[in-house]
C-alpha cells in the first residue's frame, strides 16, 4: 500500500491527536492520592517531601533533556559533517586542552547541581521533625497492623476489601490522621521483610523482622490515600494494600474514641493482650 505525502501527514496528525488526547485524558483522570489510567507521572504530591520529590525529579528532567539533546547534536553533526564521503582526509588531531577541561569540568558541575538538592531531600526525608502522631506499622503475611501508641493505645489489621474500590486497594481498617500534622511512622516486620509504600506522601522504607525503621510525613490535604506492599513478601504481595485517611483534627479525635472501643477487644491489639498475659 502506497500512501501520498498528505495521507501520511494526515496519518501522522491523526497519530499525534490521539496521543495528545490519550496524555492529557490520563491527567484527567488522575485523583489524588491513587494510581490513574495511563499515568505516566508522579503521583500529585500531599505532603512537603513529596512536593519536593517532584522538584527534583523535575529538575533531574530537565538536566537529562539538555544532555541527551546536545548528545543528539553531537552525533547528528558527526553523521553529517565527518563521513568518509563529506570528509575523506580526517583530521589526525589528538589532544585539545580546551575541551579536555571542559569535557572533565562541565560533568562535575552538572553532578554537584545533581547532588545538593539530592542531599537537602535526603536530609529532608531522615531528620524526622518533632512529631505529633506516632504511628506503627507492621507487615505481615499479607496484610498491615497499625498501632496507635499515643493516642488511647489501640491496635488493628487492616485487610484488603475485595468489595471496596479502588480495586484492589480498598481495606477493611484504614489508617485515620488528622491533617497538617507530623505524623511518626514506626514500621516493622512480623514474618518476613515488606515495605510501607504511600507515593502522595513520599515515603517508602522496609519493613524489617527485627528491626524498627522510622519515616515520617506531614499531609496537606484531606482525603484518601493509597499505598501498596513494596517488597515481594510472599504470593500475596500484592493483595496488602495501604489505606490512610487525612480527616480535620476534630473528626481524628472522634475517631479515636470510637476505635479505642471498637479494637478494644480485638485479637491484634497487641495492648489488649500485654494486659490479659499478665493476668
Ligand atoms: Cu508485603
Amino acid at each position: 500500500m502506497k500512501m501520498s505525502i498528505g495521507q501520511t501527514g494526515r496519518r501522522l496528525l491523526g497519530l499525534a491527536v490521539a496521543g495528545v488526547a490519550l496524555a492529557t485524558s490520563g491527567a484527567a483522570f488522575a485523583e489524588l492520592g491513587q494510581p490513574a489510567p495511563w499515568e505516566y507521572k508522579l503521583q500529585g504530591a500531599a505532603s512537603p517531601v513529596m512536593e519536593e520529590i517532584t522538584k527534583f525529579h523535575d529538575w533531574l528532567l530537565v538536566i537529562i533533556t539538555v544532555i541527551t539533546l546536545f548528545v543528539l547534536g553531537l552525533l547528528v553533526t558527526i553523521v553529517i559533517k565527518f563521513n568518509a564521503k563529506a570528509n575523506p582526509v580526517p583530521s589526525r588531531t589528538t589532544h585539545n586542552t580546551l575541551i579536555e577541561v571542559a569535557w572533565t569540568l562541565i560533568p562535575v558541575m552538572i553532578l554537584v547541581g545533581i547532588a545538593i538538592p539530592s542531599f537537602k531531600l535526603l536530609f529532608q526525608e531522615l531528620d524526622i521533625p518533632k512529631a505529633d502522631l506516632t504511628i506503627k506499622a507492621t507487615g505481615k503475611q499479607w496484610y498491615w497492623s497499625y498501632a496507635y501508641p499515643d493516642n488511647g493505645k489501640f491496635e488493628f489489621d487492616s485487610l484488603l476489601a475485595q468489595d471496596k474500590q479502588p480495586r484492589l486497594l480498598g481495606v477493611d481498617n484504614e489508617v485515620v490522621v488528622p491533617i497538617n500534622k507530623i505524623v511518626r511512622v514506626q514500621v516493622t516486620g512480623a514474618d518476613v521483610i515488606h515495605s510501607f509504600a504511600v507515593p502522595a506522601f513520599g515515603i517508602k522504607i522496609d519493613a524489617i523482622p527485627g528491626r524498627l525503621n522510622e519515616t515520617w510525613f506531614q499531609a496537606t490535604k484531606l482525603g484518601m490515600f493509597y499505598g501498596q506492599c513494596s517488597e515481594l513478601c510472599g504470593k500475596d504481595h500484592a493483595f496488602m494494600p495501604i489505606a490512610v485517611r487525612v480527616v480535620s483534627d476534630q473528626e481524628f479525635a472522634d475517631w479515636v474514641e470510637t476505635a479505642k472501643k471498637k479494637f478494644a477487644s480485638n485479637p491484634a491489639n497487641t495492648y489488649a493482650s500485654v494486659g490479659a498475659a499478665a493476668q
